[in-house]
């Protein structure tokens, strides 16, 4: 595998030349863990994942009703604004366009922002064209096997960079909540809790908007 024989920095420089290292970061060939609290744990009895808000009919599917949608692979670099990027990721799960297009989400015209509601309270937010694009999914698996309790499981959220499509918004990594619960369509924008806590709203890797402030 070229993995295997080329050294960290040596794939770094690889992917520095394709024109897909953002400024400020570095690659790793690990998988760091961030989150804020505990991670929660999972009952399939009574786990449940809503879409509400600005929707024409919420919807409530339990897992077992989860496991029948639409499912999609994904395969995408993605940015930690603690300057960290991992390249060529490689996910399953749900598209949120497939849903739309099949009917099984209806958004209203008024909604024009997304809520990411997780466990113990953490949310995110987006600007509706974020979550319907092809660089975001709700996803089970990383690298072919269900997500690990850090990084998620059961269902998270990824948002990242495809390679030759700079067209879609390309923002850091937290905006993928993990521990997904409900995704709520709202007509205005809502600052989540990282967004709250100071980092950028637009979260764009290639304008480096780490912070929603200056030192
Ligand atoms: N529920 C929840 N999701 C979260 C966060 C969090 O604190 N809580 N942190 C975000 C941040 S800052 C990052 S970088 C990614 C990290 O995902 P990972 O732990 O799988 O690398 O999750 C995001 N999703
Ligand atoms: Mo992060």
């Amino acid at each position: 595998m070229l993995k295997r024989v080329l050294g960290r920095r040596d794939e770094e420089n690889k992917v520095k030349k394709e024109g897909r290292l953002p400024p400020g970061q570095s690659l790793t060939t690990r998988f760091p863990v961030l989150h804020y609290g505990p991670t929660p744990g999972f009952d399939p009895a009574t786990w449940t994942f809503q879409v509400h808000g600005e929707v024409e009919e919420e919807v409530t599917w339990t897992w077992q009703e989860f496991q029948k949608l639409p499912r999609t692979k994904l395969k995408m670099d993605i940015h930690c604004v603690t300057r960290w990027s991992k390249f060529d990721t490689e996910w399953e799960g749900v598209h949120i366009k497939t849903l739309i297009d099949h009917g099984l989400i209806k958004p209203k015209d008024t909604a024009k922002f997304v809520i990411q509601h997780c466990e113990y309270g953490f949310t995110t937010n987006t600007p509706l064209d974020w979550v319907t694009g092809p660089n975001f999914l709700l996803a089970t698996h990383f690298d072919g096997e269900p997500l690990t309790p850090d990084h998620g499981y059961p269902l998270r959220a990824v948002v990242g960079a495809i390679p030759n499509r700079r067209d879609l918004a390309e923002p850091y990594f937290w905006k993928g909540g993990k521990w997904l619960r409900s995704l709520e369509f709202v007509q205005e924008d809502q600052l989540g809790f990282w967004e709250k806590a100071g980092y950028h709203n637009e979260a764009n890797v290639w304008k480096e908007q780490r912070f929603s402030y200056q030192y």
